[in-house]
């Protein structure tokens, strides 16, 4: 049996019902044995199109004996059943089910990335799974999901760049996506421990020769961390990482 964490995100139709149901159709499920449920609680929605209706978020925690991918398709079929419909990324939706942890395994293939990987700096996902999974480890930092919420409880609100191109920097402050924040170079950080010490969140681009052993060493911060090297939306992600942050 493997620890399994779980979170459901819904904005549309009948958030409340849409969570019983996924949970009763969770317990109904051979392989899977239902653990804790969290209480659920209403967030404001991050990124997609504006003019979104608030948010329900929840977790699951449960033990599993199917493997990752036959639990990943389990959530995907539950979401089926329960209305769901893709229309534009993170646009609203009846239900989201997405797998944040499974054991301590790290899993990349084309279509599930465990742990998830926006998981480390979205109040939205750490708030609900702090009563029944804080003590949860997060394998990509290291931190459990306890101490990455005290990370950003406790930290002002320093984004440590790495690699960021210039141009990207100037597109995020035309759009307002600064405001807020203190932002630094990684290069200016002369340790591995004073970034520990400062940074709420780190964010990763794709790294630079010159730049390679900075990148190096942001990549060993264990706390909030976005990692852009595959993105196609960079700035879009940006924006909705510092406001899931905040
Ligand atoms: N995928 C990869 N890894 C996983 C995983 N660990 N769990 C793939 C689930 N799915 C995973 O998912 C998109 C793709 O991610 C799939 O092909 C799947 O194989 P999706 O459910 O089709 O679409 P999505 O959820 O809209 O996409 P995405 O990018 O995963 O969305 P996010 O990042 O989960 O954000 N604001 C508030 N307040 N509350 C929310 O719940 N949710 C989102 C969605 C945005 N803003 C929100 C909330
Ligand atoms: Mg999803």
């Amino acid at each position: 049996m493997v620890d399994c964490l779980i979170a459901f995100g819904a904005n549309e139709g009948d958030p409340e019902a849409s969570f019983r149901s996924a949970v009763t159709l969770l317990r109904a499920t051979d392989g899977i044995e239902v653990i804790a449920v969290g209480e659920p609680l209403r967030t404001e929605p991050v990124g997609g199109p504006g003019g979104q209706p608030p948010y329900l978020n929840a977790s699951i925690r449960l033990a599993s004996e199917l493997s990752a991918q036959s639990l990943h398709k389990r959530l995907v079929d539950i979401e089926t059943e329960l209305g769901r419909e893709r229309r534009v990324r993170w646009g609203s939706r009846k239900i989201d089910l997405d797998l944040l942890l499974y054991g301590d395994r790290q899993i990349v293939t084309e279509t599930l990335t465990v742990p998830h990987p926006r998981m480390s700096f979205r109040r939205f996902v750490l708030e609900p799974c702090l009563e029944i999974a804080g003590d949860m480890a997060h394998w990509n930092s290291g931190r459990t999901i306890a101490q990455l919420l005290d990370i950003l409880n406790q930290r002002s609100s320093v984004a440590v760049w790495v690699n960021a191109p210039l141009e990207f920097l100037d597109s995020l402050a035309q759009r307002g996506g600064l405001a807020g924040w203190t932002f630094m170079q990684a290069s200016d950080v002369d340790q591995l421990s004073d970034l520990e010490s400062i940074a709420k969140l780190v964010v990763v681009f794709e790294p630079r020769e010159a730049d390679r052993e900075v990148a190096e060493r942001a990549l060993k911060f264990a706390g909030p961390m976005l990692d852009l090297r595959s993105s196609e939306e960079p700035v879009e992600e940006v924006m909705a990482a510092l406001a899931a942050a905040t």
